[in-house]
């Protein structure tokens, strides 16, 4: 059995999809983000960096306990722990699907990120860096656009880890953004590579049904008040330096 702890967010949808697909037994608990349960002293215990998702897996190595955070440490960790061909062995399939996982955790993750924030929640008179952080979502978007002109999945022509991190940024956007993404000129009428990949991975059953947990659980944002936006972003009375 793996405890999931979790939020409405794309990195933990990650791992819901990844549970489901390797059909491991897992519970999930949800950590409110914007109440700051994940500053509470028995949630930084399991993750010192106070972020979901977290794991906590029953049965890890040596049959002991074992817990992870970031959301790529474990995806590579249940690949791992089961073999699957979600993270190839051969070498060069291997590593091309780990370099396609580096590049959603490393620049997309934080970059649209904060393409969501200085669009969502930052006050106005953040022009310079609206500008900065579209124009970045906006490469990123062409990017893949240009590497799935060449390959079915990220990683190559099988469907990986690269994969499932990518897809619920694309999905968070295209549920959330679409007006915005208009105006970006992000849509899937001029990005048909990417039009097809998101529907190839949305229409697996495995997603299907991780898509039923992760919409009965959304983010809980819209009760969150000032002070709690506050708390998440480090501003205000929660600033530090
Ligand atoms: N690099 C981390 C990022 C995790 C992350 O940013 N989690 C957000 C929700 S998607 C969170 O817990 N935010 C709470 C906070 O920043 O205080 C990962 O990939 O797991």
């Amino acid at each position: 059995m793996i405890e999931l702890y979790a939020s409405g967010t794309p990195n933990v949808q990650k791992i819901h999809i990844m549970l489901e697909e390797l059909g491991l037994e897992y519970r999930s608990h949800q950590i409110n983000v914007y109440r700051g349960e994940q500053f509470a002293p028995d949630f930084v215990k399991l993750n010192p960096n106070s972020k979901v998702p977290v794991i906590v897996d029953h049965e890890g190595p040596q049959g002991r306990p074992y817990t992870v955070f970031e959301s790529g440490a474990i995806l590579i960790y249940l690949a791992e722990k089961t073999g699957t061909q979600l993270l190839p062995t051969e070498p060069f399939k291997r590593y091309n699907v780990m370099q396609w996982l580096m590049i959603q955790l490393t620049g997309i993750g934080p970059m649209f990120g904060q393409f969501n924030h200085f669009r969502r929640f930052a006050p106005p008179g953040n022009d310079y860096s609206d500008q900065r952080y579209t124009s970045e979502t906006r490469r990123l978007y062409d990017l893949l656009e240009a590497r799935l002109g060449q390959t079915r999945y990220l990683g190559g022509d099988d469907y990986s880890i690269a994969d499932i991190a990518t897809f619920p940024w694309i999905r968070n956007h295209s549920k959330r953004f679409g007006e915005t993404l208009a105006f970006m000129r992000i849509g899937f009428e001029g990005m048909p590579h990417l039009a097809r990949w998101f529907t190839a991975i949305e229409t697996r059953p495995a997603v299907i049904r991780a898509l039923v947990t992760i919409d009965a659980n959304p983010s809980p944002n819209w009760t969150a008040t000032p002070e709690d936006l506050d708390r998440l972003f480090g501003r205000g009375r929660f600033a530090r330096g």
